[in-house]
């Protein structure tokens, strides 16, 4: 049985995926390299300086290390104003009564989000307080599609891996959840998140009860 949920963020609890995709966007029109929809697919949960080497890998353009650098803090500024006016509206639909009903059913909660604006996104979403657990993405050796950032989430709830289920909407995420030793569950296309156990479309769909005997 499942004793703690561990939420990715972006894409999951709140449509930031959106808001990385138009910043990276603007970052890709203004460097002149090819950018689109698709290729973003494949960089949701990818770290910030990750996915940046994979559009410049994509178009065989090549930035020395400081040019990098400054590329890839233009992006955050872009992101940042994005969300700079999140409130608890901008929670998706569910996910509060959600975590509250976890909670309630004596779930631990963390999220293994690999993005380093996780902890100010959380607190102008007003949940913060409900999570035992933020992992700190700065602080992972291994970034996503590799299982550390689940592992180490897992280790800070005291929760074994197999009895933590992982909630993602990334290809990255899902095999890094699997390469934990967790059970996955994806939030969107169930033709695109084929590693994972199970696929809902949304977060509202997730049924606590599927997961957790009834009290
Ligand atoms: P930042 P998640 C990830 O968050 C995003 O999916 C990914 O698109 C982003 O590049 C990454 O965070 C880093 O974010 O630039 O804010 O540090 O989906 O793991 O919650
Ligand atoms: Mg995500």
């Amino acid at each position: 049985p499942v004793k703690a949920i561990i939420f990715d963020l972006d894409g999951v609890l709140t449509d930031t995926a959106e808001g990385h995709y138009q910043a990276w966007q603007r970052l890709a029109d203004e460097l002149d390299v090819p950018f689109d929809r698709e290729k973003n697919e494949a960089l949701k949960g990818i770290d910030r300086m990750g996915s940046l080497e994979r559009i410049l890998a994509d178009s065989g353009r090549t930035l020395t290390e400081a040019e990098k650098q400054e590329a890839a803090t233009r992006k955050n500024g872009y992101y940042q104003d994005l969300i700079a006016r999140f409130s608890p509206d901008d929670l998706f639909d569910g996910v509060r009564d959600l975590l509250l009903a976890a909670k309630a059913a004596g779930l631990k909660l963390g999220v293994a989000s690999a993005s380093r604006n996780a902890p100010t996104l959380l607190t102008r979403l007003g949940i913060i307080d409900l999570f035992d657990h933020v992992a700190d993405a700065g602080a992972i050796p291994n970034p996503k599609p590799a299982p550390d950032i689940f592992l180490s989430v897992a280790k800070a709830l005291d929760v074994p891996p197999p009895a933590c289920l992982g909630v993602e909407d990334s290809m990255a995420g899902i095999t890094a959840i699997k390469a934990a030793g967790m059970p996955a569950l994806g939030i969107g296309d169930p033709a695109i998140l084929t590693e994972a156990d199970e696929v809902i479309g949304h977060i509202r769909e997730f049924r606590l009860d599927r997961f957790v005997r009834p009290a």
